[in-house]
């Protein structure tokens, strides 16, 4: 079983993340994971604090002459910031006054978290709740990604929608095709969206700008899709092994996800059956497939052969330059939040961080299936299942 734990603060020395159950054999070093790391810190629309960070990983265990040995990987990330936070982050005991964040974020996790756990300062909440930390996950995700490379597997997460400007231009692309278009996109704007429709690109940048402007901050939707994902991975026969449940749940946990669908997702409820489930086909040189993906490649908690489609409703950035109204913890007044720093709009980071969370589940669900002791036994597997495949 594949599983990962982080530990870290947002201004603290860094994040940690250990993943265990990684197979040995797999060529994993710095070079996996850093570009990755580097492209969740772009976007337009990112704060100050992007400035200030240049991601990069620490192998610390699991990992000898490039190769994983099987024990668990460890990985540390160091948080530039924490020089000028170096004080306020202490670990021990400070002399002097320390300004607390009394006034809760509506939409942060400050005001549940700081009663839940009796902090009245929230920095004691927010440091941890940070999206910060998602600089973490997507080295699970780069690890995952690696793994699933290894069986052909390929899982790419982007942008269709920013602050309800939508693009449907890459419905009918593969993966390597919507790639391509956002690798031009990007290089052409140079604004890093990962955005696959090249009309609506200005249009964004312009609400980015006047939300600048204006103090507020945009939210949007991303989505992953998949290429060549063997048909079977996920199991109906137990509730927690359905892989679109995992997946949901991998996708719910990133900060400021708000919403998940698969497929036709939502939509579904308002279509007639014979209209939502797509038809059975065979020819024998692509064995059973489908004509319509409504499914989003998964039926009955597994995955059936099509490429996975899944989407993620990313909320706006809790914290607004504008102030929502809340109330001081201390004092117990009607104020309007504090600000002090933000990004305006991190979908596309957000796009970064679902693509590691499905990697991640792909490669749980087929390291069950095709076995995790070893890269070369997970390989071996998965061909000869390919084959019995075919010819079923
Ligand atoms: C975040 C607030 C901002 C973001 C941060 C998430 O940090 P700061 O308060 O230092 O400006 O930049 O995200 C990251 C640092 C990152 O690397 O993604 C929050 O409150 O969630």
């Amino acid at each position: 079983m594949l599983r990962y734990m982080t530990a870290g603060e947002s201004h603290g020395k860094g994040l940690v993340i250990i993943i265990d159950g990684v197979p040995s054999g797999l060529k994993l070093d710095e070079s996996c994971i850093n570009p990755v790391l580097a492209q969740r810190q772009k976007g337009y629309g990112r704060g100050g604090r992007q400035g200030i960070e240049t991601d990069a990983a620490d192998i610390i265990s699991g990992v000898r002459f490039g190769l994983t040995t099987g024990a668990p990987v460890a990985v540390m990330i160091k948080n530039r910031d924490f020089e000028n936070w170096k004080k306020i982050l202490s670990v021990g005991a400070v002399s002097g006054a320390i300004s607390e964040f009394n006034v809760p974020r509506p939409g942060h996790a400050d005001l549940s978290g700081g009663i839940k756990y009796n902090h009245h300062d929230f920095r004691n909440v927010l440091e941890r709740a940070s999206a910060r930390e998602t600089a973490a996950r997507v080295v699970s995700g780069a690890c995952a990604k690696a793994i699933l490379r290894e069986i052909g597997v390929d899982v790419f997460g982007y942008v269709i929608n920013i602050a309800g400007v939508l693009t449907d231009e890459d419905t009918h692309l593969g993966i390597d095709a919507v790639k391509k278009k956002i690798s031009e996109l990007d290089g052409k704007y140079g604004a890093n969206l990962r955005f696959p429709g090249g009309h609506e690109i200005p249009v964004i940048i312009r609400k980015i700008k006047a939300a600048v402007e204006d103090g507020e901050t945009l939210g949007g939707v991303v989505k992953v899709i998949t290429s060549r994902l063997p048909v079977g991975l996920g199991d109906y026969t137990q509730w927690d092994k359905k892989l679109d449940a995992n997946i949901a749940r991998s996708l719910m946990s990133i900060q400021a996800i708000k919403g998940v669908e698969f497929g036709l997702g939502f939509n579904c409820a308002g279509t007639p059956g014979s209209k939502v489930h797509d038809a059975i086909h065979y020819s024998a040189k692509k064995g059973f497939y489908r004509s319509s993906n409504n499914a989003g490649g998964i039926e009955g908690g597994m995955s059936d052969g099509e490429p996975l489609i899944v989407k993620a409703a990313m909320k706006p950035i809790s914290t607004v330059r504008k102030g929502i109204d809340s109330v001081n913890a201390r004092t117990k007044k009607q104020v309007k939040t504090i600000y002090e720093r933000s990004d305006i709009c991190a979908v596309s980071a957000a796009s970064i961080v679902a693509e590691g969370a499905v990697a991640f589940e792909l490669a749980n669900a087929a390291l069950a299936k095709f076995g995790g002791d070893t890269i070369g036994e997970f390989k071996l597997n998965h061909s000869n299942y390919m084959k019995y495949v075919k010819k079923f």
